[in-house]
Order: structure tokens, then sequence, then C-alpha cells
């Protein structure tokens, strides 16, 4: 088995040490490839465009959780997302610093602070804010325990609707009934054709006025025309987004500008090297030994 490696330099090299300890071949960039036949798994953000040139391709596995980058793939090529720790740690993170901000109303304060302003807003309870979050896979659920620990009131939405103990799960013809209980919408689910431009204006007018959103899933999912509309209506009084549709966002866009919106610039989550390295090791080894592929992405449904 052989992995064509398609990332920066600055990765290759610490990946190359691992593979080597492991016993495993990898090459780095597909200009090294003299054999194409070789090649049997891929590791990449985005592949090459000519995946026929390898006709012994097994898998191809994301270089992070995501896959909506991805090109369909050529039959008979399965697709892994890089399952880690690390990244849904991370996520989890962003995730509760980012609800924890605007439960305390930072974007006001950041606003005031930058004048020197001193002026207090109303604080409730971590259990007067009911927390809702769309996607309830391995991070929504990771980020939902923990925010349940801090005593949000949370619920999730999910396809579904599979319990998680310790919170109430919405399955996938309840989102209407989860976004009228919820104040603080998180969204982390994957891109596909049915979340792709979900959070537009009519979804966002079922949410109790004033509601604050967090965004960590994919920009396109967000209408951010919509967004605007509604922090000017005073539907939505804060967002704090970690995904924007393009990426990166324009330096001229409304957003950067709008106090009410905080943005970071897709650092939720980054691969760590050792850990991304463990997670295609453990596909190469699956695949010799026919056992389950980890992170197997389901192609049809797109996550
Ligand atoms: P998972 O595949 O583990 O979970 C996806 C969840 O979304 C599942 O609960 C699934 O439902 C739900 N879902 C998918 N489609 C729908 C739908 N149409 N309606 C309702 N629920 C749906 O993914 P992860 O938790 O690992 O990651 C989620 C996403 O987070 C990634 O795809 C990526 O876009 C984003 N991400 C962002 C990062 C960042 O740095 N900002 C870093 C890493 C990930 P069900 O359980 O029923 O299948
Ligand atoms: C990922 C991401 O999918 O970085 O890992 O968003």
């Amino acid at each position: 088995m052989t992995l064509l490696y398609v990332s920066t330099a600055e990765r290759a090299a610490a990946w190359q040490p691992i593979f080597a300890e492991a016993g495993e071949e990898m090459i780095v960039g597909e200009a090294a490839v003299t054999d194409p036949a070789a090649v049997t798994h891929l590791l990449c953000w985005t592949p090459p465009r000519d995946l026929g040139r390898y006709p012994n391709l097994k898998v191809v596995i994301s270089a992070g959780a995501g896959v909506d980058q991805m090109p369909p793939l050529p039959p008979g090529v399965a697709l892994s997302r890089t399952v880690a720790p690390g990244i849904e740690e991370m996520v989890r993170d962003w995730v509760l610093m980012a609800c924890l901000m605007l439960h305390r109303s930072m974007p006001a304060y950041l606003e005031q602070a930058a004048r020197g302003e001193w002026k207090t807003h109303h604080t409730q309870l971590a259990q007067g804010c009911r927390v809702g979050i769309m996607g309830m896979g391995r991070i929504g659920s990771l980020a939902a325990r923990s925010l349940a620990s801090l005593g949000f009131p949370v619920a999730g939405w999910s396809r579904s609707g599979r319990p998680v103990e310790g919170v109430e799960v919405f399955g996938s013809d309840q989102l209407d009934a989860m976004l009228a209980r919820t104040d603080l919408l998180v969204c982390l689910l994957p891109l596909t054709p049915e979340t792709r431009g979900l959070m537009n204006a009519d979804f966002l007018g079922k949410l109790p006025r004033g509601a604050r959103l967090v965004h960590a899933g994919r920009g396109a999912q967000l209408d951010m025309d919509a967004l605007k509309a509604a922090l000017d209506q005073g539907q939505i009084s804060a967002a704090m987004l970690d995904v924007t549709e393009p990426e990166p966002l324009p330096q001229d866009h409304w957003a950067w500008a709008d106090p009410r919106v905080i943005i970071t610039p897709h650092v939720a989550a980054v691969t760590d090297y050792a850990e991304g390295a463990r997670h295609v090791l453990e596909v190469i080894r699956a695949t010799r030994a026919g056992t389950e592929i980890p992170g197997l992405v389901d192609q049809a449904k797109g996550y």
C-alpha cells in the first residue's frame, strides 16, 4: 500500500518520520510519482484533477473533518474524513468560547472598550439561555455535553434524531420546534445539498427575537444578507462566525465592520500533524485487513 500525500511541504516533513517508523510507503506530491499503479491511498484537502491516473486507488482521505470540498470520486474509491480527537476538542472549545462570549455580551463590551465606555448590560444565568445545536455528530454531541455541564439547557437537531444523553434531540422534521426554543443557535452541520443555504431569512425568523448565532459548520449554510437584515431588525442580536462564504471573506465585506458580528478565519480546528498521520495509518491498516475504514463517509449522504 502506498500513500500519495498532497499537502504542504511543512506537513509532509512532519509526516515522513511517522510513516518511516510505521514502515509504510509515502510519496509526497504528484510530481514524485513514478508508478501511478502503486498509489492506493491519497491524502489531500482537494484531490488532483485526474484521479483516473491511479488505477489502484482505494481510499481518498480528507485532511480535515469536512468533505464538502471533495468532487465525486471514481466508482469503487472510498472516502474517509480525518477522525482526530484534537479536531473535535478544538471545535468544542471554540464553540464554548463563542457561546460564552455571546451569552456574556462580549460583542457589545468589545465595541464599548474600543471607545472607553463603562456601561453594563443585563446578564442572565446560563440556565436561562437555551442552546440549540444543529448537527449532533462527533463534534455537536461533544459540544452539547460541555455546554450542558455549564448549566445551559441544550437541545440538538440531527437527521436521525438519534438520542444523546442529557440532551433533547429533535429529528429532521422537527427543526421549527427546536428553533422556537433556542436563544443561542450553534451550527455544526456538514455542508450538503440539504444544508446549503439553510440559514436564510425564513429560518432566522423562526428563532425567538434577539437570538444569537454561533456558526462553525460551513459558510455556504448561512445567507449573509439575511443575517444582516435580521441583525438590523433586532431578530438576531449578535453572531460569531468561524466560517464564511467565500473564504477568505473580502476585506470590504460589511460583516468585518459590524460590531454585532465577530469573525475568526476558519480556525476553530486545525488538524494536528501526528493525529492526522495516525488516522491515515489506521485507514491503510484497515484497508489491508479488509475491516471497516475509519471515518468512512457515506458519499450518497455527503458526510
Ligand atoms: P458528523 O458527520 O459526525 O455529524 C454530522 C451531524 O450533522 C450528524 O448529527 C448528522 O445527523 C447531522 N446532519 C447532517 N445532515 C443533516 C441534515 N440535512 N439535517 C439534520 N441533521 C443533519 O460531523 P462532525 O460532527 O465531525 O463535523 C460536522 C461539521 O463541522 C463538518 O462537516 C464541518 O463542516 C464542520 N467542521 C468545522 C471545523 C472548523 O474549523 N470550523 C472543523 C471541523 C469540522 P445524523 O446524526 O442523523 O447522521
Ligand atoms: C475541517 C475543517 O473540516 O477544518 O476539519 O473545517
